[in-house]
Formats: C-alpha cells, sequence, structure tokens
C-alpha cells in the first residue's frame, strides 16, 4: 500500500511541506478544485497540480474526485456530452500518468454529517450523525446549516454554487430511483472503460455516506451485494471500489472485513478510520485507534493486507484537536496520527504475517 493525505490543493490550511513530515506518507491524493463537476480537464492543469507536488517531494497518488455531472447520474439526454467531457478528463489524467480516479454516484448530497464539531470525552471535536436531525430538516436548510458551520472551508461535495439550487435538484431526481440510478452508473462505466484500459486508470467509486437513503434519495453502493452486482454488471478491472470503512461502517450489518476479502482485485484504494456507533442511524467518528471506536482496525487493515491490496490508502476524517482551526475532519494532527496508526499496523502485520 502507499500511504497517502488528501490535498485540498493550494487553499489547504495544511501546506504539502507539512505531509511531507508524516512518517511513511508518500503522496497526496488531490483534485482540481477550480473545475466545475461535467467541465473537462486539461493536460496543462494536471501537469502543474502534479508538479507542485512532486516539488514538494510527493507523488500525486491519485484523484479524489473526477466528480460525475448531476445529468450523467439523473440520465438525461445531455449525459453524453458531459460523459465525453469526463473522458477528456481522465486522458488528460492518463497522459499524466495518474491511474487512480475515486468518485461517486450519490445524488444531490455527497457524504453527509449532522453535526461538524460534536464534541468526545477527550475534549476534541468530531463529525457525527443523527438520522432524527435529517428526517425533521429540510434539505435546503440542512445544507445552509452545514455550509455555516464548516469554518469558512469548502468541503468536498458541499460546493455552495451547486448546492444553492437543492430544490431544483430534487426536483430533477424525481423520478429516479435506486434500479435507475445504478442503471445510469453502468452506462457512465461502460463508456469510460475503453479509456479508462488505455492509460490504465483505475476508478474507485466511492461508497454512499451514510450506507442508506437520505432525504429520499436513492443510494445504491451500499453494501456487499451492490458493490459485487456493479463489478459483474461492467466485469473490467478498472471498475472497482474506494473501500471506505467510515462509510461501509455507518451500517453495522455490513461486515467491512469480509467486503473487503469478497471485492480482492478490484479494491483501488481504501479510507480507513474509526466511528463510535451508539444505536442505528447514531454515531459519531472517533480516533483512528481500535479501542476509541467500534471497529476492529487490526482485522480491516489485515484483510487489505491479505488480498495483496497496494494501491494508495489514507486516514480518513479525523477529530480536530489541540487548537487546530481547520476543515471539519482535515485537521493535520489527527489525521497524521491516524496515518501513524495504519503505518504500524501494517507493519506487524507484514512481519508477522505468512503471505507470501
Ligand atoms: C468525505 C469524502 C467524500 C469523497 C467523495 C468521493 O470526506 O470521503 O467526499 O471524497 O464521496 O467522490
Amino acid at each position: 500500500m502507499i500511504m497517502t493525505l488528501r490535498y485540498f490543493g493550494p487553499s489547504d490550511s495544511i501546506p504539502l511541506k507539512y505531509m511531507r513530515q508524516v512518517p511513511g506518507v508518500k503522496g497526496v491524493i488531490s483534485t482540481l478544485y477550480d473545475t466545475k463537476p461535467g467541465e473537462p480537464w486539461t493536460r496543462e492543469a494536471v501537469h502543474a497540480l502534479k508538479t507542485s507536488i512532486e516539488e514538494a517531494g510527493l507523488a500525486l497518488s491519485g484523484i479524489e474526485s473526477v466528480n460525475v455531472h448531476d445529468d450523467i447520474k439523473i440520465g438525461l439526454p445531455s449525459r453524453d456530452e458531459y460523459i465525453e467531457n469526463y473522458i477528456k478528463s481522465l486522458t488528460a489524467l492518463g497522459e499524466e500518468g495518474v491511474r487512480m480516479v475515486c468518485y461517486n454516484f450519490m445524488p444531490v448530497f455527497d457524504w453527509t454529517r449532522t453535526n461538524l464539531a460534536k464534541p468526545r470525552p477527550d475534549g476534541s471535536t468530531v463529525l457525527a450523525y443523527d438520522q432524527k436531525v435529517v428526517d425533521s430538516i429540510d434539505p435546503q436548510v440542512f445544507f445552509n446549516q452545514t455550509d455555516a458551520n464548516s469554518n469558512g472551508f469548502v468541503m468536498p461535495g458541499w460546493e455552495p454554487d451547486r448546492l444553492a439550487h437543492v430544490k431544483e435538484l430534487f426536483e430533477a431526481y424525481k423520478d429516479v430511483d435506486a434500479a435507475k440510478l445504478f442503471d445510469n452508473l453502468v452506462y457512465f462505466l461502460k463508456a469510460i472503460m475503453p479509456v479508462c484500459n488505455k492509460y490504465d486508470i483505475k476508478m474507485a467509486i466511492h461508497p454512499d455516506d451514510p450506507a442508506w437513503p437520505v432525504f429520499g434519495l436513492p443510494r445504491i453502493i451500499t453494501n456487499q451485494e451492490n458493490i459485487l452486482k456493479l463489478f459483474r454488471a461492467v466485469d473490467d478491472v478498472h471498475n472497482g471500489l474506494t473501500f471506505c470503512t467510515g462509510s461501509l461502517g455507518t451500517d453495522l450489518n455490513n461486515d467491512l472485513p469480509g467486503i473487503i476479502r469478497a471485492s480482492k482485485g478490484r479494491i483501488h484504494f481504501a479510507h480507513v478510520r474509526n466511528l463510535q456507533h451508539f444505536a442505528p442511524g447514531l454515531f459519531e467518528e472517533a480516533a483512528h485507534l481500535s479501542a476509541d471506536g467500534t471497529f476492529d482496525m487490526y482485522e480491516i487493515v489485515k484483510a487489505l493486507y491479505d488480498i495483496g491490496f497496494d494501491g494508495p490508502i489514507r486516514p480518513d476524517h479525523g477529530r480536530t484537536l489541540w487548537g487546530e482551526v481547520c476543515m471539519p475532519g482535515y485537521g493535520l494532527y489527527d489525521r497524521a496520527m491516524g496515518a501513524c496508526y495504519i503505518n504500524g499496523l501494517w507493519e506487524a502485520i507484514e512481519k508477522s504475517s505468512t503471505r507470501k
């Protein structure tokens, strides 16, 4: 595996030179923050991003995300034009040697949390989720609230210009049920597989977070059955998964190490973090350490090791602590500790393993 951190480009509050100081971090995962979903990327822009990262002694280990335009998810006639643009973006990435692209297929909202700064007993704050809040709030109010609480940062998936029109977006998705959304995903993947094969770009879909419908919108990448169904529908190694513990782990019915083993060969990127569950639909994020939350992180990392996972991995949302002012979930301190912890687990597993 290649240990990485997520880098939000030149406006990230954490400079690349700090990321490089985290032991074992070899690369970053980033994206072009000045492009909108649906716009084609240019090779020049990718080259500039890559060069700035390499100058800091790190590699551009993958993209998170090349966002998929809503028209593709909804299945509108205009999708073909947006797919053409997506192919142009993949071509620019392929020519610059980028081989892993994370994306999601969630309608309207990306990941959803109801509190961006819930205090933990240790005095840090974390992102938290309470289904009761989602069930009782208007989506536009929910977006405005999330945006207002993000410490002035634009959080991934919560771009204000797109989400200023939540009502229209809901209207546009009104006839899209889970089956239709899945078909639209397959249509999209089939169209981009040739360019992925040409450049060996591994697409890694991010699971839905949380792993069930929110605000009445369908969600389709939620469990092992759906993930394997997607692999079968487009049976190509370039159609793969971002294995995200924090997203699949929102549903306690999901056996995380089991999903990893069942997805052998198709996991191209991993997000590793811990959650603490209190009741179904009520959880908060925790330190990466197994003992701080609900998941057995050793078993998760061991499963990744056992399947021969060799892609980029990153610690995911961290706690906000030690007075750091940062984008919720994406401060330096707790993610740095998360990276070290995952590296420690990996080293111990590797040295005691019989896998050859
Ligand atoms: C949240 C992230 C997601 C992820 C996208 C991928 O912090 O894990 O926003 O980047 O869903 O497209």
